[in-house]
């Protein structure tokens, strides 16, 4: 039976049109699915949305909807979204459906009958867009600490969760599974900064707005975000439901992706919400960094926001996920710039390995009329070395897959695409092919045969990053070996290798200026946007 890996993504507000920061989380997360599954995991990928909330009630009035209607027309615009980003989930959880909503009410049944729940009052700072309370010193020059804008005030009965029962167990948790929260230099800003010197206990419950799902013995009361927010880990595999056969297979959680603001809550209160529970905690959460477009962080009043759909629209979706993935680095932030994108774009995409696919056809077809056997080939002094870097290319590019570096993940196959690029120049091909000596002819055959298995090798490797790409380099070369396993092999000796006539180019080069100068503009046109 195969072992299962179960993936989870943040679930989104949709409180607006969803951004690039929001598309590199669940892209993040595909590319994990899908290399997962080429690796022989039962690979369980959810995602969905967080639809209550006093936020998406004020947006909804906004637009003069209900938050029913506003939260169903956001859920068909992000399935339509995700589809257009072919993220290959397996379940969409909404927090208004019936399958969330009831459980979360028994959750909190549960926990208010053993004593975690209690009634109390709260008194805080308020951020209304964030829709969370902050303590007088959490403020930053008496602003939200995680958005800047003003907070309000207030007061209002709430219930708790008694936090502070759980902390001895909290610490003693992470002093066994020091790899719980990656990238290390966060959890070490976690622990030091919110759990060394003390947890607060949380309010779970609000009087001032209706949007929610109701404590079922205490209707004015509304089960607060993060409570209701959370649970959609476990009701998504049928918690406390009829069928909890889901969650027997998947959970625990083997690896929760989220993006860094959101680290105090994944890292602090779900796995004590999980210790009350009697559950088992997950094994891994992974907090990115931030996506900040040139100037800063991306805020539509600022104008410099980017929406998926419009790298996808003119660039395609393979080059903006490579873009994303490239670039991000595993522990840090990341700024989008024109310049940077249509460099990627022209030196990797297009000419190191759009170029690489061409010639090498280019050549079979020109040299061999599409059709050449392995089994003919003599080898050139450049073959050895080529072999050995693609096969430590590949242990590389695995490794880095496995540690969730994503980014030295495609730098490594890249490498294999450089190396062959030189390659070329290397044993020269059409010097070969001119030779009368018939050795030549034979190092010819070799030489193709070389360029045909990295290009092989690479195509297996990028499967997660850029499926589309890799599925038109493997027909492009007739190629059916695309199993990971069969990237350590490196099969020079025989069989036929037979070509595409026609060559479909991967990528076309950018012209460089143009291009800029549409992204800078594209940037610029979400000045004043609504949406
Ligand atoms: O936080 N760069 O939802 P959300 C990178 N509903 N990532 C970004 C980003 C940026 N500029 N902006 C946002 C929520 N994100 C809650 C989650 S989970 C039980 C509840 C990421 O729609 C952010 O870090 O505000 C988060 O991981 C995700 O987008 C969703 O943010």
């Amino acid at each position: 039976m195969k072992e299962k890996f179960y993936i989870t993504t943040p679930i989104y507000y949709p409180s607006g049109k969803f951004h690039i920061g929001t598309a590199y989380t669940e892209i993040f997360a595909d590319t994990t699915k899908r290399y997962k599954k080429l690796r022989g995991y039962d690979a369980y990928l959810l995602t969905g949305l967080d639809e209550h909330g006093q936020k998406i009630e004020t947006v909804a009035s906004n637009n003069g909807k209900t938050p029913q209607e506003h939260v169903d027309e956001m859920a068909k615009a992000t399935i339509e979204l995700w589809k257009k980003m072919d993220i290959q989930y397996d379940d969409f959880i909404r927090t208004t459906e019936p399958r969330h909503e009831k459980i979360v009410q028994e959750i909190f049944d549960k926990l208010l009958k053993q004593g975690d729940i209690y009634m109390g009052e709260y008194e805080g700072w308020y951020c209304l867009p964030c829709e969370t309370y902050f303590t007088e010193t959490q403020l930053v020059d008496g602003k939200c600490p995680d958005c800047g804008r003003e907070v309000t005030r207030m007061k209002e009965e709430s219930y708790f969760f008694n936090m502070k029962k759980y902390q001895k167990k909290l610490e003693e948790f992470y002093e066994k599974n020091p790899d719980f929260i990656e990238p290390e230099s966060r959890k070490t800003e976690l622990f030091n900064n919110f759990i060394k010197p003390g947890i607060e206990d949380l309010c779970v419950s609000r009087t001032s707005f209706d949007w929610g799902i109701k404590v079922k013995g205490n209707p004015k009361h509304v089960i607060y975000v993060w409570l209701d927010a959370l649970t959609n880990y476990i009701t998504a595999l049928g918690y406390l439901s009829e069928d909890d056969s889901k969650l027997k297979k998947y959970w625990p959680a083997d690896l929760q992706i989220i993006g860094k603001d959101i680290i105090r809550f994944h890292g602090i209160y779900w796995p004590i919400f999980l210790m009350a529970l009697g559950l088992p905690i997950s094994k891994k959460i992974y907090a990115h960094g931030f996506i900040s477009i040139k100037n800063g962080k991306m805020s539509k009043s600022k104008g410099n926001v980017i929406y998926p759909e419009q790298m996808i629209d003119r660039y395609g979706l393979d080059a903006t996920k490579y873009y994303l993935l490239r670039e991000f680095p595993y522990d840090r932030d990341m700024t989008i710039t024109p310049e940077n994108f249509v460099n990627r774009y022209n030196g990797d995409l297009a000419n190191d390995l759009g170029n690489l696919l061409n010639r090498t056809i280019g050549m079979i077809n020109k040299y061999f009329n599409g059709e050449l056997d392995k089994a003919n080939g003599m080898r050139t002094e450049f073959d050895e070395s080529l072999k050995e870097l693609a096969l430590q290319k590949v242990k590389e590019t695995e490794e880095n897959l496995d540690n969730l570096h994503y980014s030295d993940a495609l730098e490594k196959i890249w490498e294999i695409v450089s190396a062959s690029n030189k390659y070329i120049d290397d044993t020269k091909p059409w010097i070969l092919f001119k030779s009368e000596n018939n050795q030549d002819k034979q190092k010819l055959v070799s030489v193709m045969a070389h360029l045909v298995e990295n290009l092989r090798i690479v195509a297996i490797m990028l499967q997660p990053f850029m499926n589309e790409t890799a599925n038109k380099i493997f027909s492009q070369l007739n190629i059916d070996k695309k199993d990971w396993n069969s990237a350590y092999e490196f099969n020079i000796d025989e069989g036929i290798i037979r070509v595409a006539k026609d060559v479909e180019p991967l990528f076309t080069r950018l012209e460089v200026d143009k291009e800029i100068e549409y992204l800078e503009n594209l940037i610029k046109g979400a000045q004043g946007k609504k949406d």
